[in-house]
């Protein structure tokens, strides 16, 4: 496969360049910052240029962003939905190219990039749906004649910080609901993954230019965090910050944007866990975790970090697991063959690579895979193979999240109560799973007394959430909330509203005031 050849026909097909402007403010495209390089994790090369914001081309973006919102409020809701139900179709049509694109920037594998781009496809059906079922509630007054309900209210400029791993898919996780909710929406891509942003702007930009509707209620804003990031985060026009990425950011960013009483969406780090139980079926244990461990190279926030395994079935499972990642593919993930492709940069490597060398200070052991690999087959770096560590939970580098391949084997000793106390003894609170046949287990598992996390599942991984619920963490998570359920909500304010239809005063709570 010439990856040259990739390159210049997803460009092509995606209307991307050599030298791109990564600013958008919904007509025009500038960008008078640094230039910076996009990278491919596949072969280390460089595959374009991008011309980020300075300050004065996020305040020109933000001035559009404003001026959008006061028509885009005014437009039916239902009719917002029906211009994101064309998104979705867009979408569709270039669900090969850039998925293939998200593959060539951040090198997850093509199965998995095309995945991704249809998550985009399916939360752009769901918020088609929502935009008619903003419900709010009513009650009835205490007060004769009065009526009483609540309703739901856009709130303005929403900014969207985005992480590598998921290029586009967070994108559209707030953008599609926040859109449907009357707001406008600011992106700021993740500084390794500029042009598949570049790419999503492009495309959804002729899906409001054929419905003629205000340009600039999506718009772009290229630039490395240090520099636009606090801009964002100070500013006073945006009203709501959907951040995901890591927990250490994340608390900068909440406590800027909560100084202003501004309001946050944090999506942050996680350390998830799958518990086997002596009643789980192991074989599909091991091909779940495998999937949770190994899918993404480690990258996803929801990968498998910890296995909890009961003792009686422990050395089973190891080496059942052992085998299962003998056959995994390294490679190119434009190769539909492999399993596993590059980590994102050689940073994220060497972050890998410290993080084996604690494993084994702390007194843990590798007992598969953590090399780094290289060759030809292996060129610019970025090539691991997956490593599995037997550990303790309380190991200081077992309690951090690293965003890598590194699964930990964790032995508990006595009942389930054990094992969930172990699986909640991290400061994170994302995903977790339990395998067992036992339904005493699994209620026990998903009960008050339970896992900690935003999700729990029975019998399946502890990543590849669908859209249809909630998706977000609890503890350093952030506690925000993204995609189904009534995650729209985050989007909105609420507005309680009383009307008086008796023509005389009456006070609640029975107070006189005559
Ligand atoms: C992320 O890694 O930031 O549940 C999100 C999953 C995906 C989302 C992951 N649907 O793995």
């Amino acid at each position: 496969m010439d990856i040259n050849k990739e390159i210049a026909n997803v460009f092509r097909n995606l209307d991307l360049s050599d030298v791109n402007d990564g600013v958008c403010d919904g007509e025009h495209w500038f960008g008078h910052g640094r230039e910076i390089q996009v990278t491919t994790p596949i072969t280390g090369q460089v595959i374009a240029s991008v011309k980020t914001a300075n300050k004065d081309d996020y305040d020109q973006v933000i001035q559009k962003a404003q001026a959008a919102f006061a028509q885009w409020r005014l437009i039916p809701a239902p009719k917002r939905g029906e211009i994101i139900r064309q998104l979705g179709v867009a979408l569709r049509e270039k669900k090969p190219a850039l998925g293939k694109l998200v593959t060539l920037e951040m090198g997850k594998s093509i199965q998995e990039g095309l995945g991704e781009v249809q998550e985009m496809i399916d939360i752009c059906d769901y918020a088609c749906g929502q935009s008619r079922m903003l419900y709010g509630v009513q009650t009835h007054s205490e007060r004769p004649q009065h009526r009483m309900y609540e309703q739901w209210h856009p709130l303005g400029v929403v900014g969207i910080i985005s992480a590598f791993n998921f290029p586009v898919a967070v994108w559209s996780w707030n953008l599609t609901l926040a859109l449907v909710c009357g707001d406008v929406c600011v992106w700021k891509p993740a500084s390794p993954t500029p042009l598949t942003a570049i790419a999503c702007q492009k495309i959804f930009a002729r899906v409001l230019q054929e419905n003629h509707a205000p340009a600039a209620v999506s718009t772009l804003v290229t630039g490395k965090g240090s520099e636009i990031g606090d801009l964002f985060n100070n500013d006073k026009r945006i009203g709501l910050i959907s951040y995901t990425g890591s927990t250490r950011l994340g608390k900068h960013i909440a406590q800027i944007v909560s100084e202003r009483l501004g309001k946050t969406i944090l999506e942050l780090g996680g350390n998830n866990a799958i518990i086997i139980t002596p009643h789980a079926d192991l074989e599909l244990a091991a091909k779940n975790v495998l999937f949770g461990a190994v899918g993404t190279a480690g990258q996803r926030c929801t990968t498998t970090r910890r296995v909890i395994i009961a003792e009686s079935v422990y050395e089973k499972f190891k080496e059942l697991l052992q085998n299962y990642y003998t056959r995994i593919t390294i490679g190119s993930p434009l190769n539909e063959n492999i399993l596993m492709g590059p980590l994102v940069n050689t940073a994220a490597v060497d972050v890998m690579m410290n993080a084996l060398r604690d494993i084994k200070s702390q007194g843990g052991s590798i007992i598969y895979g953590g090399e780094k690999l290289s060759g030809e087959k292996y060129p610019g770096g970025c090539y691991v193979t997956p490593a599995i560590a037997e550990v303790e939970n309380h190991f200081a580098i077992v309690q951090e999240e690293t965003f890598a391949p590194i699964l930990y084997l964790i032995k508990y000793k006595g009942d389930l109560g054990n094992a969930i106390h172990i699986q909640n003894d991290v400061t994170q609170g994302l995903s977790s799973a339990i395998f067992t046949n036992d339904l005493i287990e699994a209620e026990q598992y998903l009960s008050h007394a339970g896992s900690d996390c935003g999700i729990a599942n029975v019998n399946l991984g502890t990543s590849g959430a669908e859209i249809g619920l909630a998706f977000g963490g609890e503890k350093e998570t952030g506690g925000g909330r993204e995609s189904g359920s009534d995650a729209w909500k985050a989007y909105m304010r609420r507005q309680t509203n009383t009307i008086n239809w008796s023509r005389t005063t009456v006070l609640a709570q029975g107070i006189k005031f005559d």
